[in-house]
Order: structure tokens, then sequence, then C-alpha cells
């Protein structure tokens, strides 16, 4: 069992498609094992995407983030952090299988709908910047 953090990014949210989304993970087996809609601040994104500070892309990112509200969640399940990873497509929706989640729902590369923790240790961090253990206990 592992869990990883999985964000619906604005563009997501805005296109009404945040059940969409989440179907496709429950459909592949993971489990929502907790959920938050809110608005990031200017801040908060700019701690959570830290690890990008010095790319020609963090201020891009942190304005799009900001740019309205966003779905956090904490899926569950057997390789959890890759299998979310394959139901979200390359970073790129240009360049995303069929059928992932980006090629179907993503405009850029900066609107790409969703976040998806990349290893076991970043998605502990990402789970704890967004949830406490009364949020994780369900
Ligand atoms: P990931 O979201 O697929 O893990 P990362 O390389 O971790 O991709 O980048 C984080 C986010 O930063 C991406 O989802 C995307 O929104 C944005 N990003 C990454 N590379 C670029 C780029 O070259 N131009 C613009 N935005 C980018
Ligand atoms: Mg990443």
């Amino acid at each position: 069992m592992q869990r990883t953090l999985s964000i619906i990014k604005p563009d997501g949210v805005a296109k009404n498609v945040i059940g969409q989304i989440v179907s496709r993970f429950e459909a592949d087996g993971l489990r929502i094992a907790a959920m938050r809609m809110m608005q990031l601040s200017e801040r908060e994104a700019g701690a959570f995407y830290a690890v990008h500070k010095d790319r020609p892309f963090f201020k891009d990112l942190v304005s799009f983030m900001v740019s309205g509200p966003v779905v956090v969640m904490v899926l569950e399940g057997d390789d959890a952090i890759l299998r979310n990873r394959n139901l979200m497509g390359a970073t790129n929706p240009a360049e995303a299988d069929a059928g992932t989640i980006r090629a179907d729902f993503a405009d850029s590369i900066d609107a790409n709908t969703v976040h998806g923790s990349d290893a076991p240790e970043t998605a502990a961090q990402e789970i704890r910047f967004f949830f406490g253990e009364r949020e994780l206990s369900a």
C-alpha cells in the first residue's frame, strides 16, 4: 500500500471535470484517502513548487496555481505513485498518451490539469504539506 498526492489544478476545476478525474482514479482501484477544495495563496503555491524556484517557468506556474481553486487529495493503493503518474500522462499534454488525463483535458504544459507526486519521499512531503493526521485517519 502506497500513498500519493494528487492536485486537480485550476483548469481542471474550471472545466468542471473534478468528478471525471476522480472517477478515473477510482476506476483504476485507487482509493481517495483524503480530499479538500481550496484556494492556494502565492506563498503556498511557491512553497509547494519550491523545487522549481530557479526554473524559468516558476513565476507562471505559481500564477497559474493561484488563478482559481484546486482540489487536493491523497490517493492510496498498490503502487499509487506510479499508477497515478500513468493515469496523468506526460507533463506536456501534446506528448501525453491517448486516454490519459492530460491528453483528454489539458490545454498546455502550463495548464496541464493535474499534479502527482513523483517519488515516495516527495509524496510523503507533499501529503504532509496539505493534510494533517485527522484528515488522513479515515
Ligand atoms: P510534472 O507536473 O509532470 O511532475 P514537473 O517537471 O514536476 O512536471 O513540473 C511541474 C509543473 O511545472 C508542470 O506540471 C507544469 O505545469 C510546469 N512546467 C514544467 N515544465 C514546464 C515548462 O517547460 N514550461 C512551462 N511549465 C512547465
Ligand atoms: Mg513533478
